[in-house]
């Protein structure tokens, strides 16, 4: 297992020489912030942004993410070329000795939260999603800014686009998915890459858009479709955990033991049950103890299933007094990092070796 950071470039205000700092630390995930979607990465722009890394004594083994252009998920018939684009892309990343591609097939909008500073008790603040509050919200009326949301669209460019996906159903979209995976793999295969799609986040249908990797079905079938070990997952916990019929050490040790987790987004929710039965949740300090998702089981099924790719703490609170970008702040993962490695160390060091070492 590698602990990896999350780091926006040299715009975010986390350094690299602080995330260096974080015990046990050995890469950051990263990504070409002003390449624009569609457009393949060079190599130069690409070496420049390790050498970032490498400097300051950190890898860059992971990229979240080479974005998904919506002609690809619309399946029109501009993607062919952007799809040659996108392995351009993969050559060029495993030149730069790049192993695993963070990406998501989630049409127009990636996560989406209701709120981005939300209280808690302890006086910190959080992401936080309200369904009453999302069921408020209409993209095809309303101008609305939401992390998470694609700010370069104007509002008509979004009701455009929102009308062609119309006639896009969640079948279809699965069909364009498989067509993108299937023509990627031989490169990923000679690039030595491996793709992790990141599940939706939530994990349901949003303003009537389809979404196809909410759960073990749909991971299940995608597997199926592109049966390659180049085709896997990004195990994000607080995702795939928003929805509670996910069984999530049962799917973390299950595509560990076929090994198609390649990158683990670890962090912990905490459902606040509401009078009328509608969901609530706020992001919480990673431990198990301080949400309502199973770190520690979810590690362990890791664990005893095999898995050694990269991890990383995913969405921290802000704590002592920090205003970070939200959800990646500095001090927060950091302590989440530590967790996460104080738990690995004692699975290793109290459980018979797992699977892959022995
Ligand atoms: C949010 C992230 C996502 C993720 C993309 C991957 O914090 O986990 O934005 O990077 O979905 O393409």
């Amino acid at each position: 297992m590698k602990m990896t950071f999350r780091w926006y470039g040299e715009k975010d205000p986390v350094t690299l020489e602080t995330i260096r700092q974080i015990p046990k630390m050995s890469g950051v995930v990263t990504a070409l912030y002003s390449i624009p979607v569609g457009e393949s990465w060079d190599l130069d722009s690409i070496l420049k942004q390790k050498k970032l890394a490498n400097d300051a004594g950190l890898e860059m083994e992971v990229i979240e993410s080479v974005p998904v252009h919506e002609e690809i998920k619309l399946g029109s018939p501009a993607r062919d070329k952007l799809i040659d684009n996108y392995i351009t892309t993969i050559r060029n990343l495993g030149r730069a000795g790049v192993k695993v591609i963070c990406y998501n097939f989630m049409p127009v909008f990636d996560w989406v939260r209701s709120e981005l500073a939300y209280k808690t008790a302890d006086g910190s603040n959080c992401l936080a999603y309200d369904q009453h509050m999302i069921d408020a919200l209409d993209p095809r009326k309303q101008s609305l800014s939401l992390p998470g949301w694609d700010e370069s669209y104007t509002r008509e460019q979004l009701a455009a686009l929102l009308r062609r996906y119309e006639s896009v159903d969640a079948e279809q979209l699965f069909q364009n998915m498989v067509y993108f995976l299937t023509a990627l793999m031989p490169a990923c295969k000679e690039s030595g890459i491996k793709m992790a799609v990141h599940p939706d986040d939530p994990p349901w249908s949003l303003f009537g858009l389809p979404r196809i990797i909410s759960n073990e079905a749909g991971i299940d079938r995608l597997f199926r479709a592109v049966d390659e070990p180049e085709n896997g997952i990004t195990l994000c916990t607080g995702s795939l955990g928003a929805d509670r019929n996910n069984d999530l050490v049962k799917m973390a040790g299950k595509y560990a033991a076929m090994g198609r987790v390649h990158f683990v987004h670890a962090r912990n929710i905490k459902f606040i049950p509401q009078d009328d039965g509608k969901l609530f949740f706020h992001e919480s300090p990673h431990p198990t103890e301080c949400g309502s998702l199973d770190v520690y089981g979810i590690l362990r099924a890791l664990y005893e299933n095999g898995f050694d790719g990269y991890i990383r703490p995913d969405h921290g609170r802000n704590i002592w007094g920090e205003s970070g970008k939200p959800g990646y702040g500095l001090y927060d993962r950091a302590l989440g990092a530590v967790y996460l490695s104080g738990v690995w160390e004692a699975l290793e060091k109290t459980l018979p070796g797992n699977k892959k070492e022995g």
